[in-house]
């Protein structure tokens, strides 16, 4: 079985889907590197996790702290003020909301809310209190390889063997969250990109995503217009050689990344433009299970459908095969 497969505890009803999940982000910060500012009103917010549901989101993580590198923090009633109106509401409407947040009382507070899912980008490292709330709630949490907070990250990323590291550090966390309780079942692993990790050395982490299954926990992988891609597309359709590609111009390259995460057995993508990606991994599943007819046809030609995944009922020439 393949660890998307495992059941994650509070969310029946994403489990068995039997494909990679889409996770729409919705910053209520005023200073996101991708989207800084944006949706910072609550009225705003709000309509954002409307519109990334109706692009194909699956889950909606609701965050107040920005996370770019070198932010400052906010206060936790700054970062409460922020978030915990939305989640009511896009709650309220009944989506599966996530909150992003390394703070105990913040996860506490916004489960009250409605939240299903905790999202910490520090794996409970932030907050010594994080583990006894998660299993004291029962929720679903999402575990992310980290190193320390955004002012001093960049410093951190130092590493021999950074698949293995990653790893390695996300079994100690796991650990860690059993010792106080937390059911096995609540947690999805993250391997972190971009945090404390070079645009390099995220490649290398994306290429072994099968490293992580070996943990046995579903993942989670947020590339979404991080750093990396920008370098990656320096250079690219006019933009400047030596400069990397801004936030807004990585959402194709985002839609690449979760289609083959999808590809690789990721659980969920966590995305900024839920569209392509809701698309992307749709694709990367007809494709898996195309491959799977192949091979379970003993290698020879497979087997064609009469039903394709996903048919809408329409014939081919209604949906136009040239
Ligand atoms: N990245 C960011 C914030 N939260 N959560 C998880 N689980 N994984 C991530 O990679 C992640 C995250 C930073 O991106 P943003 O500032 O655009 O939200």
């Amino acid at each position: 079985m393949h660890s998307r497969d495992a059941v994650v505890a509070g969310l029946p009803e994403l489990s068995g889907v039997g494909r990679c999940l889409v996770m729409g982000v919705v910053n209520i910060t005023p200073d996101s590197f991708s989207d800084g500012g944006e949706w910072f009103e609550p009225d705003a917010g709000v309509q954002h996790g409307l519109d990334l549901l109706a692009e194909g989101a699956e889950i909606l993580d609701v965050g107040g702290e920005s996370t770019r590198p070198g932010a400052a923090r906010v206060d936790e009633a700054e970062e409460l003020r922020r978030v915990i109106p939305v989640i009511e509401r896009l709650a309220s409407h009944g989506a599966v909301v996530s909150v992003d947040t390394t703070r105990a009382a913040v996860a506490e507070r916004a489960v009250a809310a409605g939240a299903r899912i905790v999202n910490d980008v520090s794996g409970g490292l932030a907050d010594p209190r994080m583990g006894h709330v998660v299993a004291d709630t029962g929720v679903a949490y999402v575990a992310m390889h980290w190193r320390g907070h955004a002012d001093v990250m960049d410093s951190l990323e130092v590493y021999d063997d950074v698949v293995a590291e990653v790893r390695d550090e996300l079994a100690q966390r796991l650990d860690a969250l059993l010792a106080v309780g937390v059911d096995p079942e609540q947690v999805v692993l993250d391997p972190g990109l971009g945090f404390s990790k070079a645009g390099v050395l995220n490649w290398p982490i994306l290429a072994h995503l099968e490293a992580l299954d070996a943990l046995g926990r579903p993942v989670l992988v947020g590339a979404s217009r991080k750093r990396f891609l920008g370098h990656l597309l320096e250079g690219t359709r006019g933009l400047p050689a030596d400069e990397p590609a801004p936030p807004l111009e990585r959402d194709d390259a985002t839609a690449a990344i979760s289609a083959l995460s999808a590809a690789a057995g990721a659980w969920a993508v966590r995305v900024h433009a839920a569209r392509a990606s809701a698309d992307a991994v749709r694709v990367a599943d007809a494709w898996t299970a195309a491959t799977r007819d192949v091979l379970d046809a003993g290698m020879t030609a497979p087997a064609h459908r009469t039903t394709a995944v996903g048919s809408t009922g329409t014939t081919a020439d209604e949906e136009g095969l040239s």
